[in-house]
């Protein structure tokens, strides 16, 4: 598939994905959805790819669902395209590598939706975020009323969901919203050197952790230490975990 409303970039072991309709602040129709879904298979399947980095060409990260192309949606069709992006988010938070958001400017709706479906949150300090659906008439269809309360509890989830207002970078940081906030002219670099930090580590280990928290955190502690149980198994099984032993021991770099 030709991309026309993202880039799509391996380097380093990193997969870039650019959103690129920066004159609808990269707004989500359905065909960036789909664009979106068939660069998050390309990755999936690439062997070079270790983790993956998805961020936004000009003011925003994601300001939303596309407005334009919702406005006179039957019930039937919003249904369809509230299923459809979250099976494109639900993709994004279980592949099997991790995900950082670069959230370079406004992450709102659908936005602020895709950000929280990724493993970490990386702000530039000029990020808005924020869930506004109340002001066009509607509620997150994209899983936000479920990611964010899981994020940040649900009081401050209905906070920002029933006033529909945006939340500043320091803001998003105290709540837990995103992981870190950094000055706008250093947030690409700073996301590269975690993505590449992170692809320095057993691959194996790095993607059995992102699958214990994320099967566990929807279970009880007692269940979710199970997957944690048979992942750390499974990390010896393979033969990681010796190579990675060996090597502290040995005072060398681990050959993965
Ligand atoms: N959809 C379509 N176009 C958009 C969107 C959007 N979400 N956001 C901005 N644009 C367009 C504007 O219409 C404008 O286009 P044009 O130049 O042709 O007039 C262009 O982008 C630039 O935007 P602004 O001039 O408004 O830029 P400002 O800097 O003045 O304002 C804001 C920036 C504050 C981000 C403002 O654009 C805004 O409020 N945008 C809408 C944000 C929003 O409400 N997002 C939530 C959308 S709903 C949603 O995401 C639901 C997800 C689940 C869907 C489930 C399906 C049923």
């Amino acid at each position: 598939m030709a991309f026309k409303n993202i880039i799509l970039e391996i380097k380093e072991n990193v997969g870039m994905i650019k959103m690129n309709r920066p004159d609808a602040l990269n707004a989500l129709n359905s065909a960036t959805l789909e664009e979106l879904r068939e660069a998050f298979s390309q990755l999936k399947d690439s062997d070079d790819v270790k983790v993956i980095v998805i961020t936004g060409e000009g003011k925003a990260f994601v300001a939303g669902a596309d407005i334009a192309e919702m406005k006179d949606m039957t019930a039937d069709q919003s249904r369809e395209f509230s299923r459809a992006g979250q099976k494109v988010f639900s993709k994004v938070a279980k592949i099997k590598k991790p995900v950082i958001a670069a959230v370079n400017g406004f992450a709102l709706g659908g936005g602020c939706e895709l950000a929280m479906a990724c493993d970490i949150r990386i702000a530039s300090d000029k990020a808005k975020l924020g869930q506004p659906e109340v002001n066009l008439g509607v509620i997150p269809g994209f899983a936000g009323t479920q990611r964010l309360s899981r994020l940040v509890g649900t009081a401050k989830a209905k906070e920002m969901i029933f006033t529909g207002d945006m939340v500043d970078a320091q803001t998003a940081l105290s709540i837990g919203l995103v992981n870190q906030v950094i000055p706008a002219e250093q947030l690409m670099d700073a996301c590269m050197e975690m993505a590449k930090k992170i692809a320095s580590k057993g691959p194996l280990a790095v993607k059995l952790a992102k699958r214990a928290i994320n099967e566990g955190i929807e279970e009880k502690l007692d269940k979710g230490s199970e997957h944690e149980t048979a992942g750390f198994a499974e990390c010896f099984a393979s033969g990681e975990a010796k190579e990675g032993m060996s090597a502290f021991l040995e005072k060398r770099k681990p050959n993965w």
